[in-house]
């Protein structure tokens, strides 16, 4: 099928020597970890969908019944015709809810995984044919050219599924700053943020029956293999995720259940039983907490929606008018 006139796609996905190269650094340092943005490949982000839709996992579920009530608020807020900056533009129901009530100009998902971008921004252009859908795979941790925008829009980015969580809190700080000077003063970020709860709620919703989270895990080895020609035995490795409370984050890690070893690019890692990787942290924040850390880089909380039990919460925020 032909691709529409609204639509365009820009490929800037991180080369397979940068997956080598963090690989490599994060198995030789103590304790073990790879990033989490590794878990995104093909597979990876088709399992984070399954996790989505597991019954433990109430992040994406309770975000987009936010949404959904909330959606003319928050257009009314955001401002119509703008040119909509998506970070991680995982399950599309999000944005689709958005883009119904939001109407922006352009739409411009950014991802590290390219089928899924690719599959997910060609749905939207061809589905809202009124909306340019600009799509870039990228890792957005790093610097990158945006593509150009139109210059009578305004900027609004849209940061859904507390992916923020998964970043440490200075990392938090640059991201935000980066996003500030992506909208400008008076500028907004709307950003969903899970929130602090009983600890067996959040171990369960890391730990679903199914074990699709353990799948989701485990697949960052798959990956090696796959793409770095990594030698292990996967099922020397179990899932492994638990509430830190007083970190106040979720900690995933690949445990060795017995003595074993990985060999990748020449090199041998050899790993004691009980010895892990840690693969991520994925922090949770009460609304006071987040609110404060936006402040500290400059923003400004205009409002925050939090559904009725307390799971979640989706901020507005706007960048305070001079230097922060
Ligand atoms: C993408 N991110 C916000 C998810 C989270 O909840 O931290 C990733 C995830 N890891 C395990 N389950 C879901």
């Amino acid at each position: 099928m032909t691709e529409p006139a609204n639509f365009e796609l820009h490929d800037l996905k991180p080369a397979v020597a940068d997956f080598r190269r963090e690989v490599l650094a994060g198995l030789a340092v103590s304790p073990r970890r790879i990033p989490p943005k590794f878990f995104y490949d093909a597979e990876g982000s088709q399992l984070f969908d399954a996790i989505t839709c597991q019954p433990e996992y109430y992040p994406t579920r309770t975000e987009i019944g936010l949404l959904r009530a909330h959606g003319r608020e928050i257009a009314e807020r955001l401002g119509r015709q703008a040119a909509l900056i998506e970070l991680g533009s995982g399950s599309d129901i999000k944005i689709r809810s958005l883009l119904d009530v939001l109407r922006p100009a352009e739409y411009l998902p950014l991802d590290i995984s390219l089928t899924h971008l690719r599959d997910s921004a060609l749905g939207i252009a061809r589905d809202y044919p009124q909306i340019r859908v600009r799509a870039t795979c990228v890792d957005y941790t790093r610097q990158f050219a945006l593509p150009p925008m139109s210059p009578e829009a305004h900027r609004v980015v849209f940061y859904p599924g507390s992916s923020v969580g998964n970043f440490e809190p200075d990392d938090v700080r640059d991201l935000l700053r980066w996003v500030a000077g992506m909208v400008g003063p008076g500028g907004r970020l709307l950003i969903g943020v899970d929130l602090k709860k009983d600890p067996a709620r959040l171990n369960a919703a890391y730990n679903d029956a199914a074990g699709v989270t353990a799948a989701f895990n485990r697949n960052v080895l798959k990956r090696m293999v796959r793409e770095l020609g990594a030698q292990l035995v996967i099922d020397d490795f179990v899932h492994r995720a638990f509430y830190h409370e007083a970190l106040g984050r979720i900690e995933m890690h690949l445990q060795a259940c017995r003595p074993t070893r990985i060999q990748v690019a020449g090199q041998i890692f050899d790993f004691a039983e009980g010895e892990g990787i840690h693969t991520e942290n994925s922090y949770k924040y009460s609304p006071a907490q987040f609110a404060a850390l936006a402040a500290e880089v400059g923003f400004v909380t205009e409002q925050v929606w939090c559904d009725a039990e307390q799971l979640f919460s989706v901020h507005c925020l706007r960048v305070a008018a001079g230097p922060s």
